[in-house]
């Protein structure tokens, strides 16, 4: 590998390279780097103009998140930006692959700007609980203009290149090598005599209507962000950038940085950034095991799960087929299908031609044999054990040698469904979260046979289809069921005793919840827990009202949404939840039968016992491993069952909290509630009496 930072002068025009393999994060040696290339460059005689671009897959994609724990090094952004804006020649960024952050705001720095046909410009800083901190809230405005500066910071979301071309913010958009079209590009400028254009002296365009927009996108992240900082403290910097000279609004944004980047909401959520890159290494297994490849992909069963699941492959174009059990169930499966690539064409997400591409990508058949081609078969059928070990006989007569079977099971035992197969080693659990092509989540069952390549293979097909890979073990309910367990039956339990199912969903939702978990139970239909429950039997706890309240509206198919009536009433065409009196009446009776003492938990209690109860099974979950790192679970719940991210997951949400209080208040709970629900974890209280955290177990085990 060359210098981190280096150039070359062809004819006048000279090209600097940065090379920070993976992704030529701008850290503290590049920063170096760039400040001694461009003070070299300052008195260099016989150079017309510059040309910055990067080594590799990318150009800068943002700052080293890393050097935010350990503080920002000298020499800082702004001042390397600064003697890059302020050169007396011309200065063209070169840009592919994803201008991040730090990446973006350097190319702002810069005079002009041409970008690679597939290159993607962004601010994605406030998905991290920061702010561009390198300028970006006082030169993108200056470019592309206040309005769409501000919706590039608020959604994070890149701008492609012909988009950013169309904002003003690229000058031209080149195909083939970067760095020749910025070349080209830059001898243009200087055969016209074309002067430099520095960003901070342009004006902020459309801040002639700034405190209307200001204003308005205030309230939309009142509605869309709530709990969270950063989002209003960016429109406070933007509008500084309004207001305020350049360098006094760099001020505003540094000291909004400075603070921002120490803060809880920051490093929760620096913390998933990382969490959901550390899921893909397995202890164990070694990075020269390679993934089996899936070119073609088996269905069994074309409902709502399988449907979705379907078309997370078709997506990305591998061909699946789809075999269910009659023809009525086929048909039905497939319109569901095309229904929901409609939905995607009407809002504009989707071509049409691409929809009918994807459909073309599904074979509906009625026959397993059809099957015998394919690299992956997932079963997805209703959660029964005899259907589903009747399905992997059958799979195991007609799968090729080396096919990966998976089970979309979400509670039911790996082990049992492999058991059934000659080929144990090639079966694994793929559970999906519905919407299945909605949901990022993907829990991966290491069963106790399961080949360590065919672990390979479904992390790796994990992020082919764009989902986040979080292995578990085998354990009933895995890892995010098994600690759904705990939270919905305090949230359940609060209601037996006395609080009603809005302030039990509205004390979670506060909390940041995306959904209280009794409107969630509502969404996905009441009986479909329930009954799930019951297939445990034996194995459940000796408690009258455990769960009682969805055994109740079961009994009387007061199932949720789909009836109209569960937790809550539905009535109106917009599905919005109404408290139901009856429903309400309804508990209080099973109570009094049941002899459950009449009280209004807190809000705080509230969120307490459910939210303690999940972190205290996440700690069991981690001693009996079953899961791999406090992070992964922290993974698992922020991308599948709506835990706010900008409290990191549950875990590192506990640490935020402290152990000890969490310990102290489980302990509290066991003396006042039933105590077979409240023993703390061993790993829970061994951290707590050390002064520990999860995250300190974590890095202990390396
Ligand atoms: N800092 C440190 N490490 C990073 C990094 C970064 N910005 N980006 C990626 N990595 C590591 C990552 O952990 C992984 O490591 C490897 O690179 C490959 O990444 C001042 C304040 C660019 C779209 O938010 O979105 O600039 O696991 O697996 O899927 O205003 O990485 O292999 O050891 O994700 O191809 C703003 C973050 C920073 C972009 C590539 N920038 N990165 O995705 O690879 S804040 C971001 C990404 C900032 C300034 C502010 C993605 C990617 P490992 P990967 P990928």
């Amino acid at each position: 590998m060359g210098e981190i930072v280096s150039y070359s002068i062809v004819d006048g025009i000279a090209l600097v390279r940065i090379d920070n393999p993976p992704v030529n994060a701008m850290e503290r040696k590049v920063r170096a780097g760039l400040k001694t290339v461009f003070t070299e460059l300052k008195s260099k005689k016989g150079v017309t103009a510059i040309v910055l671009g990067c080594e590799g897959r990318t150009f800068v994609a943002g700052a080293d998140i890393k050097e935010f724990d350990t503080g920002i090094g000298e020499p800082g952004f702004h001042e390397v930006f600064r003697l890059i804006e302020d050169s007396k020649v011309p200065v063209v960024a070169a840009i592919h692959g994803t201008a991040l952050g730090a990446g973006t705001e350097v190319a702002l720095s810069c005079h002009y700007r041409v970008a690679d046909k597939g290159a993607r410009i962004g601010l994605p800083e406030l998905s991290l609980g920061i702010i561009p901190g390198a300028g970006g809230t006082q030169r993108l405005p200056r470019v592309v203009g206040l309005e769409t500066a501000l919706d590039m910071m608020i959604t994070g979301k890149p701008l492609t290149a012909d988009a950013a071309k169309n904002e003003g913010l690229v000058d031209i958009v080149v195909s083939g090598n970067v760095m020749d079209g910025a070349v080209a590009f830059a001898r243009d400028l200087v055969a016209k005599g074309v002067e430099t254009r520095s960003t901070r002296a342009r004006e902020v365009k459309g801040a002639d209507n700034a405190a209307a927009i200001l204003e308005a996108k205030r309230k939309q992240i009142a509605k869309t962000m709530r709990n969270r900082r950063s989002p209003m403290a960016l429109i406070d910097a933007v509008k500084a950038a309004v207001e305020l000279p350049f360098d006094q609004g760099l001020k505003v944004e540094t000291d909004i940085s400075e603070e921002l980047v120490g803060a809880t909401e920051s490093r929760a959520l620096r913390h998933l950034f990382f969490a959901e890159r550390e899921v893909r290494k397995i202890p164990g297994i070694s990075a020269d095991i390679k993934a089996r490849p899936v070119a073609r992909v088996g269905i069994v069963g074309a409902g709502t799960m399988g449907g979705g699941i379907a078309m997370n492959f078709a997506n990305v174009g591998i061909p699946v087929t789809l075999v269910e059990a009659n023809q009525a169930n086929l048909d039905r499966g497939f319109a569901t299908i095309r229904k929901n690539y409609e939905r995607s064409v009407s809002r504009g997400s989707l071509k049409a031609e691409q929809m009918e591409e994807r459909m073309g990508l599904l074979t509906p058949s009625l026959d397993y044999a059809a099957l015998g081609e394919a690299d992956l078969i997932i079963e997805a059928v209703f959660e029964n054990m005899a259907l589903k070990k009747e399905i992997f006989q059958k799979l195991d007569r007609v799968a090729r040698a080396g096919a990966v079977l998976g089970t979309n099971t979400s509670t039911l035992d790996i082990d049992a469904i492999a058991a059934v197969t000659g080929r144990p080693q090639d079966v694994v659990g793929l559970h999906f979260f519905s919407p299945a092509n909605v949901m990022q989540l993907l829990e991966i069952v290491h069963g106790a046979k399961t080949a360590p390549d065919v672990l390979v293979t479904a992390l790796d097909m994990a992020k082919t289809i764009r989902k986040i890979g979080v292995v578990s073990k085998v354990c009933y309910g895995f890892i995010g069921n098994r600690m759904m367990d705990p939270y919905a039956r305090e949230a359940e339990r609060c209601v037996l005793e006395g609080a009603t199912p809005e302030e039990v969903d509205s004390a979670l939702e506060d909390f940041g919840m995306a959904m209280g978990i009794l409107a969630v139970f509502d969404l996905a239909g009441v009986d479909i827990g329930h009954l799930t429950r019951l297939e445990r039997g034996p194995l459940l706890p000796k408690d009258p009202s455990y769960y009682r309240c969805s055994a109740l509206l079961t009994e009387r198919k007061w199932i949720g949404q789909k009836t109209g009536r569960g937790y809550y009433r539905y009535d109106s065409a917009d599905r919005k939840r109404t408290p139901d009196p009856e429903v309400i009446e309804l508990f209080r009776a099973e109570a009094a039968r049941l002899g459950v003492a009449q009280r209004k938990p807190s809000r705080k209690e509230i969120q307490e016992r459910c939210i303690y109860g999940m972190i205290n099974e996440g700690a069991l979950l981690l001693e009996e491993g079953i899961a791999l790192r406090a992070g992964d679970i922290d993974v698992v719940y922020a991308a599948g069952y709506g835990f706010p991210r900008y409290r990191g997951g549950p875990m590192f949400y506990a640490d935020t909290v402290g152990l000890k209080n969490v310990y102290e208040r489980i302990l509290e709970f066991r003396k006042e509630l039933d105590p077979q629900y409240w023993t703390p974890a061993p790993l829970l209280e061994k951290l707590a009496l050390a002064g520990s955290t999860f995250a300190a177990w974590d890095k202990s085990r390396g």
